[in-house]
This record gives structure tokens, C-alpha cells and sequence, in this order.
């Protein structure tokens, strides 16, 4: 019979998007069971063409289950996996609270799927969105080239930070439209948006805020360590040097990345072009004369990394300048879920 799949805060944005795919993808699921926390127990979701009734998260829950995906806070993941573990099920986890687990791998199924396989704590985790976006861009040229640094710089959309955040900046956006004085200074929208921050630290109406995430050590926020440890650890590089600096932008959905990627020999542009053309989860999108470029705009509701602006370092010929940008809710998140649930099940079968 075909195998059970748990969705674990199945009314969130990713959770709302997990569905949503399951209901375009190649059906590789008999039950698909979905659950969340109890002010959502009880209401109805649309999933493969059903009406599909929110449970309970209980350990019963997971009874029966063959692969549970979790999108939840991090410490609901940390107490929850485990339980359902127990119960049987293969977690698949998009918190942040087992990535870095030594004995979880950390899988990008167009990079690492042999990972599935070794899960000691039968738990696999998904990356953050921001690293996944421009990772599966950059893989391909590592593979080429071999890669010694990254210096990045994020664009990233409120919805990163759940339907808060695109609540709060479409709350935001409703009071700086019309407002032509926008406070004392001409752009200054602090006036107009007033206490409407939502999750965020500052105004995202026609501003910038460059933070996200948490402080962690040193000036650096939590969302910026992420990218730096989650790429070493998807591309098996301890060593590898990471930058980061992470920027929230009003867009809704559709992470990009600045990135400037050194490498241990001399790059040609084209060549990487040609190779980014045959790399999977790629859409390459690089005529700038013809006014050709990834936008968020483009990649909102597609499953591919957008990349483009590919150029040779002006002053340094082992370093390519890019850009990269991709659904944060899908392959930065449900759909490298359900890629990696999917993987499950077929090497189970194998
Ligand atoms: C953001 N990338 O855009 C974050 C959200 O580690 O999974 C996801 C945080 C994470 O705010």
C-alpha cells in the first residue's frame, strides 16, 4: 500500500504551500495526514482535490505514519520529532533545531540525495530558505571550479518570516499608500506605518532593514551563521569562508542573493553559464542587453533557483559575480520537503 505522509503545521506559509504542491506533484502517497496546533484542529484544507480536516499534534498523531514533515517553530520541532520518531515515522524537519546535528544530515536532493540514507536519529533536516535559494545555484560551480569563499548579501521577502510577515508589510503598504508626506522627511515612513512593525524590527514599506533572524555572537545575526554553517555542511566544506549579510526587502514571496563565489582556479564566464544550462533546479536567465534578469517577481510559484548576472571579477579571475532568487516557500522550503520525503519512500522501495 502506499505510504503515510504526516504534515506537521499544515496551516502555516509553508505548511499552506506543502499542500498545495502535494496536489501538482506525482503522487507518491496513499494517506496524507495533516496537523497543527490547536487553534487550527478542526479546520479544512484543499489537498489533492480533498477536503482534508486538520487533527491534533498528540503522539497518536503519528501512528501509522511513514514520513512526517515538520514546519513548525524550532522548539516545537525539538520536543515533536522525536515523538513521532518513536511512533515510526521519518521526520523531515524545516526548523533549525537538528540541522547542524552531526548525525542529521542536511539534504538538497540535487546535491546530496545519498543523504537520505543515513539517518542514525531518523531524522533529516531541510536548510534554511536563504541558503537553499542560492546553494543549489552554486553547487554546479563548485562541482566546476571548486569553491574557497562566498560573500553574499540577502534580499529577502517578508513571508520568510510566516504570514506575520506578510500581514504586517500589507498592513504597512495600506498606510503609506496616499501618504505623500510620509512623515517630517520626505521617505520617512516611521510616522505613517507607526506600531504596525509585525515581526520585524523597523518599517518594510519602502524601506530596507538589513536583519533577520536573531543576535548571535559578534554583530552577526542568526539568519547570516545559518547560511555560513549550512553551506559547509551541504557542500562538505569545513573550511569553506562564508560572508553573509541578510537583508529583508518588501517583497512577499522570493528570496535573492548577491553572491561573489571564489574559486581555486580561473572561472570563465560562459563556461559557468553552460554549466549552471545543465544543472538541476536551475533556470538560467542571463541576457542583461535584452533586460533579462532573475527577479523575485519571476521566480514567485516556481520550483527552480533563478541565476543570472553571471560575470568574471573584474579584478580577480577566480571569482564570479552573480545573482540568485527562488520561492522561499518552496524550494526554500515545502518543496525540498517534499522532495526529501519523496526520496524516502522511493529508496524504501528500491
Ligand atoms: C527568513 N530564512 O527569511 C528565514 C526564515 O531557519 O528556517 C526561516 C528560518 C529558518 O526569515
Amino acid at each position: 500500500s502506499l505510504p503515510t505522509l504526516a504534515v506537521v503545521g499544515a496551516t502555516g506559509a509553508v505548511g499552506t504551500v506543502l499542500c498545495d504542491l502535494l496536489s501538482s506533484r506525482r503522487n507518491v502517497w496513499g494517506e496524507i495526514r495533516l496537523i497543527a496546533s490547536a487553534r487550527s484542529v478542526g479546520r479544512t484544507v484543499r489537498c489533492r482535490g480533498e477536503e482534508l480536516t486538520v487533527g491534533a499534534l498528540t503522539p497518536e498523531a503519528f501512528d501509522g505514519v511513514d514520513v512526517a514533515v515538520f514546519d513548525v517553530p524550532d522548539e516545537v520541532s525539538a520536543h515533536w520529532a522525536p515523538i513521532a520518531v518513536d511512533r515510526g515515522a521519518v521526520v523531515v524537519d524545516n526548523s533549525g533545531a537538528f540541522r547542524m546535528e552531526r548525525d542529521v544530515p542536511l539534504v538538497v536532493p540535487e546535491i546530496n540525495p545519498d543523504q537520505v540514507r543515513h539517518r542514525p536519529r531518523g531524522i533529516l533536516a531541510n536548510a534554511n530558505c536563504t541558503t537553499l535559494t542560492m546553494i543549489v545555484a552554486i553547487a554546479p560551480l563548485h562541482r566546476e571550479y571548486g569553491l574557497r569563499e562566498l560573500v553574499l548579501a540577502s534580499y529577502q521577502a517578508v513571508s520568510g518570516a510566516g504570514q506575520a510577515g506578510v500581514d504586517a508589510l500589507q498592513r504597512q503598504l495600506g498606510k503609506v499608500a496616499g501618504d505623500r508626506v510620509l512623515g517630517s522627511r520626505p521617505g520617512d515612513v516611521r510616522q505613517a506605518v507607526g506600531d504596525e512593525l509585525g515581526p520585524f524590527p523597523a518599517p518594510l514599506a519602502l524601506n530596507v532593514v538589513p536583519w533577520a533572524g536573531s543576535l548571535v555572537d559578534q554583530g552577526w545575526s542568526s539568519e547570516e551563521m545559518k547560511i555560513r554553517n549550512e553551506s559547509r555542511k551541504i557542500l562538505g566544506l569545513p573550511d569553506l569562508k562564508v560572508s553573509a549579510t541578510c537583508v529583508r526587502v518588501p517583497v512577499v514571496t522570493g528570496h535573492s542573493v548577491a553572491v561573489h563565489a571564489v574559486f581555486g582556479v580561473e572561472v570563465d564566464a560562459e563556461s559557468a553559464r553552460e554549466a549552471l544550462r545543465n544543472a538541476p533546479g536551475v533556470i538560467l536567465v542571463d541576457d542583461p542587453a535584452a533586460g533579462e534578469f532573475p527577479m523575485p517577481i519571476d521566480a514567485v510559484g516556481t520550483d527552480p533557483s533563478w541565476v543570472g548576472r553571471i560575470r568574471r571579477a573584474v579584478d580577480d579571475p577566480r571569482a564570479l559575480d552573480l545573482f540568485v532568487t527562488g520561492d522561499n516557500l518552496r524550494k526554500g522550503a515545502a518543496l525540498n520537503t517534499a522532495q526529501i520525503a519523496e526520496l524516502v519512500v522511493r529508496d524504501r522501495s528500491r
